[in-house]
Formats: C-alpha cells, structure tokens, sequence
C-alpha cells in the first residue's frame, strides 16, 4: 500500500508537458554507445533511422523497463518509432548486431510551471561513490527511489543548498532522486555503478 502511495506521487504530474520525438539517425554498425544513449522525459518517442544498408532491429534487452522490438529492417533511411510510457532504464540492441547497444532513460515530466524553478546541479553520473548535488537555492528534502519505485533513502537537508548522498552500498543500477528545491520538486535519473 506504501509503495502504491509512493508511485502515484512520483506519477501525479504525467501529461503536463509536450511531447518530444527524439531522433537517432545513425542506426548503423559501428554507432556508439553514447550515440545510441538518450534521456527523455516519460511520454515521448524515439525514432531510430537506419543509415546503412546491413539488417539491423531495435530491441529490447534483459531488464529494460517496457519490452520493444522492431524486427528486422534493412535499408538506408528506414526507421523505427516507440513512444516510452514509463520511467525508467530501457537498455536495448540490435539483434543482429549486438554491439549496436544503447540506453533510453525515461524521466518524470514535470510540470510547465516547475521546470525554470528547480535549479540544482549534480555529479558525477554515473556515479561509484558520492553523489554531490549543489542548488541554486535550500534544498529542503531529497529521496531516492529504486527501479521499482522502493524508497531507498530519504533525507531532510536542514536548510542547506548543497548535499551528498552516500551511494558506496547500493546496489549497481538506475535510481530515480527526487530533490525539493524552495517547496519545486524535481526527479533525475542517476546510474550506480
Ligand atoms: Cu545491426
């Protein structure tokens, strides 16, 4: 029942902001990593364009937070769409290839009003250790959630602008932090390694 609470809260804002569709245009051997690598917010699409003349697919892999595939495609200027629905880490590859590999992180959408007023930065990410968010005004409470939408940690921050959070014992993976900055919250996404 508190997990579902939990939930509702980090998804009461869904719907408030446009939707996004992300391009990557150069769905092809050799493409990186980080080139095949976005974070979006909850709702929008991505649309991959192939840009060889080998058979590639889009496809979901072990873990990803919502199951995808393009099937097999071949042609120059082909494409593939999915629009992500949930937040989250979606790890994927080309089956055919499979170091064509990449990571679509999902974020919450915030509300239109909000995104100007929650300014804080934060480093490194992925991270190992510490994680360091700095803001431009107090941070009044942090909380970290697990993929699954489990609290993890929560944190009242006494009035300071800045906070370290010790992530030394969490487990490797995808952890939402939620971070209220003068009553404005904001979620990033922050990989553990
Ligand atoms: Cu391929």
């Amino acid at each position: 029942m508190k997990r579902i609470l939990l939930l509702s809260a980090l998804f009461a804002t869904i719907g408030l902001s446009a939707q996004t569709t992300h391009h990557i245009d150069n769905w092809a051997m050799g493409i990186s990593n980080q080139d095949a690598s976005l974070t979006i917010d909850q709702g929008d699409t991505v649309e991959w364009t192939w840009s060889d003349t080998l058979p590639h697919t889009v496809s979901s892999t072990a873990g990803s937070t919502e199951t995808f595939d393009s099937g097999t495609i071949s042609g120059v200027g082909e494409t593939y769409s999915y629009t992500f629905t949930e937040i989250g880490a979606n790890t994927y590859q080309c089956n055919v290839h499979p170091g064509m590999n990449g990571t679509i992180t999902v974020e919450e959408v915030l509300g239109v009003n909000d995104v100007s007023k929650v300014t804080f930065e934060y480093y490194p990410n992925p991270t190992t250790d510490i994680l360091t968010i700095n803001a431009a005004d107090v941070i009044d409470n942090i909380t970290v959630y697990d993929m699954s939408g489990k609290l993890v940690m929560t944190a009242d921050n006494a009035g300071n602008s800045n906070s370290k959070i010790y992530m030394q014992n969490y487990n490797a993976g995808t952890y939402f932090v939620k971070v209220t900055v003068s009553g404005q919250t904001k979620t990033i996404s922050v990989v553990k390694q």
